[in-house]
């Protein structure tokens, strides 16, 4: 297929992607629709949003582009994605800036987009889990330390990784951009407190224009929803 591209580096074709019509984390930057958003932010490509509700989410015509019925979803012409790092991953290889030209730099930073959903990840949403949905347990209060050590661990690893440089690979890229958001889920970001390192790579993403850009677009959804709400 050929991509076609405005003299700016941009789809010729504005893609569109799903968010929620009202989102649980209250514009906090936490629903997977956001790393999305930062990543079209990042390579500078204009995008529409579709806002869903969870009823809509689980409709037929949501379900045909995202099967389990969720967010986000990302449409640009005749391609429809699902998965957020898949999403991501396709942005990335269709403009610069997400990714390294050199092929060996640009398959680390793959690895460590890869890293950030299956090795990071993974941890820290189990702990979140616990977190949100077991505190009533009989078990809760003896696994909560156990989950928070694995999540230690990781980002115990993943801090001497990073020792003392800005981004995981050379410059900033997709892996740093999927790492990031992950740090920032809440059931990970207490833990990332106990890492300095960690904590300014953290803040070394949120000071990027295209994340604040972004962060500023899904919370004004967030508040546009709360003024029609209380109207
Ligand atoms: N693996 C998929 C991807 O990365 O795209 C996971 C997508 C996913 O989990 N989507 C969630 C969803 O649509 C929203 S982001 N859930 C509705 C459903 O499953 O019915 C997960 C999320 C939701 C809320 C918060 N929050 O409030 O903090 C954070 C993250």
């Amino acid at each position: 297929m050929v991509i076609v591209r405005n003299p700016h580096g941009s789809l010729e074709m504005t893609p569109t992607i799903t968010a929620f019509e009202s989102s649980p984390d209250r514009g906090r930057g936490l629903a997977r629709d956001f790393p999305v958003r930062w990543a079209l932010g990042e390579v500078g490509q204009a995008y529409d949003v579709r806002l869903v509700s969870f009823a809509e989410m689980k409709q037929p015509a949501h379900r045909a582009i995202q099967p389990f019925g969720q967010i986000p979803t990302y449409e640009e012409g005749d391609l429809a994605l699902f998965e957020s790092g898949a999403i991501i991953l396709h942005i990335a290889e269709r403009h610069a800036g997400l990714l390294p030209d050199d092929a060996n730099a640009r398959a680390r930073a793959i690895a460590w987009m890869f890293a950030a959903k299956s090795t990071v990840e993974p941890v820290i949403v189990e702990r979140e889990a616990a977190m949100l949905m077991e505190r009533d347990k009989s078990w809760y209060e003896e696994r909560l330390p156990m989950l928070g050590d694995r999540v230690r661990a990781r980002l115990g690893d993943l801090s001497r990784r990073l020792g003392d440089a800005d981004w995981l690979d050379g410059e900033f890229s997709a892996g740093d951009l999927l790492m990031i958001n992950v740090l920032r889920r809440p059931a990970g970001a207490e833990i990332v407190e106990e890492f300095p390192n960690l904590v300014t790579y953290v803040a070394r993403g949120e000071a990027r224009p295209a994340f604040k850009r972004a962060f500023d677009a899904q919370l004004a959804v967030f508040t546009a929803k709360q003024a029609e709400t209380s109207s």
